[in-house]
């Protein structure tokens, strides 16, 4: 069944509606998803209905598919120069050569080789493995953490520049992000069991989430994100950029990186993402996010 990129009076009614009473754009855009709408669809109308009170495009052209410049254009995101150049396929960081295996433009996202050595990774699982809690989620109404079965995974976090190991990564991951390390929230390590997942999100704070204020005011909007994998998964664990099509296989040592927001202070929702289910062995990654400012 094709998704729905058409919007109905019926339709337009209920999202203003229920802005006004106080319920969050992402609640709505949630909900039209579930409803078949097109999740970029959903997420342009939403957002343009909460930040202009006009009159949105009712209409769009049903021939074809809509080209990719078309579909950045809906989103309104402004896509400029990227913190991490588009130039070179290979640099040197230290002892390490890191290699960019692919790139995309919009939204941008760079897939590398060799951000850490197979015995970086086997260090940082096992480090980690003795301290893994279950993962939690922003509530995006209080902000506060929450458990949901979108997202199936053990995690730890480390401190940034927790000792001499981790602030050797620290600083390798900082200059291929191109962001000061003191931008970047510490290191998270994840670990998938066979059947885990995390449902396709947003690594930024949705700006008009209430919840997101408590977030934003440490450190600013995340600004971009790096997962890096820790082991070769058997089948499945791939990250999935649904907007786009796109799946990244976890690689030990190589990385997906991708970046979300620009200095018009807007967020990029063609960079939604998910982890897809392990449906053999299991998945460890390493996650850093980087903030607009000095983060903790
Ligand atoms: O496990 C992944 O591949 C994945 C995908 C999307 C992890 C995250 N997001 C995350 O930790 O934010
Ligand atoms: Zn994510």
């Amino acid at each position: 069944m094709s998704q729905v990129t058409q919007l109905t009076p019926e339709w337009q009614h209920w999202i203003q509606d229920n802005l006004g009473r106080g319920c969050t754009p992402q609640s709505l855009i949630e909900i039209m998803v579930s409803q078949n709408f097109d999740p970029m669809f959903a997420n342009a109308i939403v957002f343009h209905l909460t930040t202009s009170g006009q009159q949105p495009v009712v209409d769009r052209p049903q021939a074809g598919a809509p080209t990719a410049t078309q579909r950045t254009a809906s989103t309104g995101y402004t896509y400029e120069t990227p913190r991490v150049p588009a130039v070179g396929n290979a640099f040197l960081l230290g002892d390490r050569e890191v290699r960019v295996a692919a790139r995309i433009e919009k939204p941008y996202i760079i897939v590398f080789d060799g951000v850490l050595s197979h015995e970086e990774c086997d260090e940082l699982i096992e480090l980690s493995r003795h301290k893994l809690e279950r993962s939690m989620v922003v509530d995006p109404t209080t902000g506060s953490d929450a458990l949901i079965a979108d997202r199936t995974s053990h995690g730890t976090f480390f401190a940034l520049n927790e000792n001499d190991f981790i602030a050797k990564l620290d600083a390798r991951i900082s200059a291929v992000m191109h962001c000061p390390v003191e931008n970047g929230e510490g290191i998270q390590i994840l670990n998938y069991q066979t059947s885990g997942e995390y449902k396709p999100h947003f690594d930024y704070f949705p700006p008009t989430d209430p919840g997101s204020k408590r977030h934003l005011a440490n450190g600013g909007q995340r600004v971009s994100t790096m997962v890096m994998y820790l082991n070769d998964v058997e089948e499945g664990g791939e990250t999935v950029f649904p907007e786009i099509g796109m799946t990244v296989a976890p690689k030990k040592g190589s990385a997906v990186y991708f970046e979300y927001y620009n200095s018009l202070d807007q967020v990029d929702p063609l960079t939604l993402h998910g982890g897809k289910p392990v449906t053999k062995g299991e998945k460890w990654i390493a996650t850093k996010w980087m903030r607009q400012r000095r983060f903790g």
